[in-house]
């Protein structure tokens, strides 16, 4: 597939995307950043495959867009939609190792049996109150309140503990109206709220030293390892494009530090 957006800035148009909004939201809260746009090469800019049986073929669509600021060292979303078989956003945000900030994440997933969605600002150093306490202690209440709206989203992985913040937000909801009707009410201002109180964060960052951005680093480094070989979207992602070009789709773009 010819890459119909020439970077990593240019807007996304997958028609029938569930997820556009939630962008599109994101972008306008991210603006007044002073965003550059984020080197993406263009096999993984828009990418289109194919699945199914011979007898229905499906179509699969990834594009991603991604940007970086001056204390942000990328943000990037990953869109996808394939029909009734999936539409996803997955939206990380990963702040230079020369500030004291969480990661920002996102995972909103729509499959056939249902939705699950994941929010939260993932520590980079879980077990160190300089870089978490200031941040749980604005991001609980947030927790708190929007939690009681949603239903639990039952046990997460054990290993995935450490990277979790007590204001991890994690719901399982069904497709239908009671489902569409908490995500246009409830997830989209979580969404907004969370997104808005990670960019105060931002804002008021300041430089840190340099023994802390070596251990900053090494704590960022630890998590994008994590994720990168615990991705659970691997499976979704090679059966619509392929072993290969997933695989470097995960190490190279989505979790590339
Ligand atoms: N997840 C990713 C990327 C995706 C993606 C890059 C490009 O990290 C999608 C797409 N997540 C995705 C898909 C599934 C999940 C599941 C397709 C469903 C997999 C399946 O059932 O086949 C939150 N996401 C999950 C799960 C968790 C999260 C806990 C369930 C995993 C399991 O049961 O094993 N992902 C996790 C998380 C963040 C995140 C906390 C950050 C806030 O991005």
């Amino acid at each position: 597939m010819t890459p119909y957006r020439l970077t990593s800035l240019d807007p996304i148009k997958i028609p029938g995307w569930r997820w556009s909004s939630f962008l599109d939201d994101a972008i306008n809260e991210l603006e007044p950043l002073s965003l550059e746009s984020y080197p993406i090469s263009s096999e993984f800019l828009d990418k289109e495959g194919k699945f199914g049986s011979r007898s229905r073929p499906e179509k699969a669509t990834a594009s991603t867009w991604a940007c970086k600021t001056n204390k942000i060292r990328q943000i990037r979303a990953a869109c996808i939609e394939a029909g009734r078989s999936a539409s996803v956003l997955n939206f990380v945000i990963s702040p230079s190792h020369h500030y004291d900030l969480p990661f920002f994440g996102a995972d909103f997933v729509t499959l056939p049996s249902g939705h699950l969605l994941a929010l939260d600002f993932q520590p980079v150093m879980k077990a160190d109150q300089r870089h978490t306490d200031h941040v749980w202690e604005r991001l609980i209440p947030l927790h708190d309140y929007w939690k009681s709206f949603l239903p639990g989203g039952g046990p997460i992985p054990v290993d995935a503990q450490p990277y979790f913040s007590p204001g991890f937000l994690w719901t399982r909801l069904p497709l239908d109206s009671e489902g569409d009707k908490l995500i246009n009410n409830v997830i989209s201002c979580v969404f907004r709220e969370y997104l808005h109180l990670y960019l105060d964060f931002v804002r008021s960052a300041q430089e840190v030293s340099k023994e802390r951005s070596v251990e900053l680093l090494s704590g960022q480094r630890r998590y994008m390892s994590y994720r990168s070989s615990k991705d659970p979207a691997r499976g979704m992602l090679s059966r619509f494009f392929g072993h290969e070009w997933t695989e470097l789709y995960i190490n190279n773009v989505l979790f590339d530090l």
